[in-house]
């Protein structure tokens, strides 16, 4: 529908008295004449192909203008305004024009006649609720998908593994992977997954059942720790343990700790001292004997009164006045033996007997009735000194010796060189040696 406000002013300011309009088409035209306005209705034909229309106003001293409007006019649907820009369609020798429309985002179309579904597919991201909104006309995308971020429309994965406020893996037993909308955890190298609790245990490395993975070998002592373990040499043995340790010579070579009397084990060793040594300990990575101080302590000797060291030993002694007993430790008051000097004026023996000294004489002489002097003791006055023959005296003793075709048999008795013996057996047989058995006799001619 074309519809036309005309307004009449004049220059003059005279009144307008008369408003006409000519050539006004037969056919659905209305002028509603309201001078000096007035409006012009009309819905021109499918097939219009000529069309002048004149306005005519006159004032009232009988001046008359006229005018021929150009119409262009436009069929836009839903409110939409007209675009006298663009020309669509050309009517009655250009007369009457159709031009295009200024749609809104509401709607589309050469007349905006179609409203536009702004929640039409791919509006918002994938599974996002769409909702349309009037004013202003639109559409809202609802929140992204669990897992993305961004405005409804873009929607992009955020990396929860940035920031472990935004992800639940046990930081150490898991690792966080990012994954498209999500992320997971994964056990770290040296952690399992627990079937029935989910969380990553540690490897017990140690444990024999993982000895496909242990590492540590022979001689050595294996640790568990979170997410590993670590092997090292038993005490005692030295190498590399993931190749297997050896034992230590703390005996001998470059390893040798003891210095003293050493016994080398597998792992172990033993360090000893002679007696009268002890163990130094100061310096636990060198033991060397030293010689014990037995008189730094009294438990450590026996000495009755003065302790004296030496190496490997100690030695006791006496205060003066006193003598070292014959154990070696104790002492004993030192008393005036009159046996000491003089020898107590006994010629020969001497002793000492609470200060009472007595002399004695060797075997062979006699104490002589001065109680001090020895005289020889004449043996062969008394039986011939049990000899057999001769008895020779001499100082301390004597001796027995025989006369010519005699020899001494023992140390008294002589007999002669050419005795006579006879055997003869009371039993006839013999031994299977072939020596006659029986009592034997024999018979010495003095
Ligand atoms: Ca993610
Ligand atoms: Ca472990
Ligand atoms: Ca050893
Ligand atoms: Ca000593």
């Amino acid at each position: 529908m074309i519809k036309i406000n005309v307004t009449v002013t004049d220059l003059d300011n005279d009144p307008i008295t008369k408003l006409m309009v000519n050539g006004l088409p037969a056919q659905g035209a209305v002028f509603t004449n309201t001078t000096p306005t007035g409006v012009l209705t009309w819905t021109p034909p499918v097939n219009l192909t000529t069309l002048t229309v004149t306005f005519v106003a006159t004032d009232s001293k009988g001046a008359a203008t006229t005018s021929s409007p150009s119409i262009l006019y436009c069929d836009c649907k839903n409110n939409n305004t007209c675009n006298f820009e663009t020309i669509e369609e050309t009517y009655a020798n250009s007369s009457v024009q159709l031009v295009g429309c200024n749609c809104t985002d509401q709607y589309t179309g050469d007349q905006c006649e179609t409203e536009v579904n702004p929640c039409d597919e791919g509006a918002c991201y994938d599974n996002v609720t769409c909702t349309v909104i009037r004013n202003p006309f639109g559409r809202r995308c609802g929140p992204c998908p669990a897992g993305l971020e961004g405005d409804g429309i873009v929607c992009n994965d955020f990396d929860e593994c940035i920031n472990s406020s935004r992800n639940n893996c046990t930081e150490m037993s898991e690792n966080c992977v990012n994954t498209i909308g999500s992320f997971r955890c994964d056990c770290k190298p040296g952690y399992v997954r627990n079937a029935k609790t989910k969380k990553c245990d540690d490897v017990n490395e140690c444990n024999s059942q993982f000895a496909d993975n242990y590492k540590c070998k022979t001689n050595t002592d294996c640790k568990n720790t979170n997410g590993s373990y670590s092997c090292s040499c038993k005490k005692g043995f030295k190498g590399d343990p993931l190749v297997g340790c050896s034992d230590i010579d703390e005996c001998n070579g470059a390893d040798r700790i003891c210095f003293g009397l050493c016994e080398n084990s597998v792992g172990s060793f033993n360090c000893s001292c002679s007696a009268g040594y002890k163990l130094n300990t100061e310096n636990k990575t060198l033991l060397s004997c030293e010689d014990i101080d037995e008189c730094k302590f009294s438990t450590d000797n026996n000495c009755d009164q003065v302790c004296v060291d030496n190496e490997g030993s100690y030695n006791c002694t006496c205060k003066s006045g006193f003598k070292l007993g014959n154990d070696g430790s104790s002492c004993v008051v030192k008393t005036e033996n009159k046996c000491d000097s003089t020898n107590g004026g006994c010629e020969r023996l001497c002793t000492n007997s609470s200060g009472t000294v007595t002399c004695h004489c060797p075997r062979g002489f006699n104490l002589s009735s001065d109680g001090k002097s020895c005289m020889d003791v004449n043996e062969c006055l008394t039986s011939n000194g049990g000899c057999s023959q001769n008895c020779t005296n001499y100082d301390g003793s004597y001796n027995c010796s025989c006369r010519s075709g005699y020899k001494l048999k023992g140390a008294r008795m002589c007999e002669g060189l050419y005795s006579l013996k006879s055997h003869y057996s009371l039993n006839s047989g013999s031994s299977s040696t072939g020596i006659p058995r029986g009592p034997l006799r024999r018979l010495t001619i003095i």
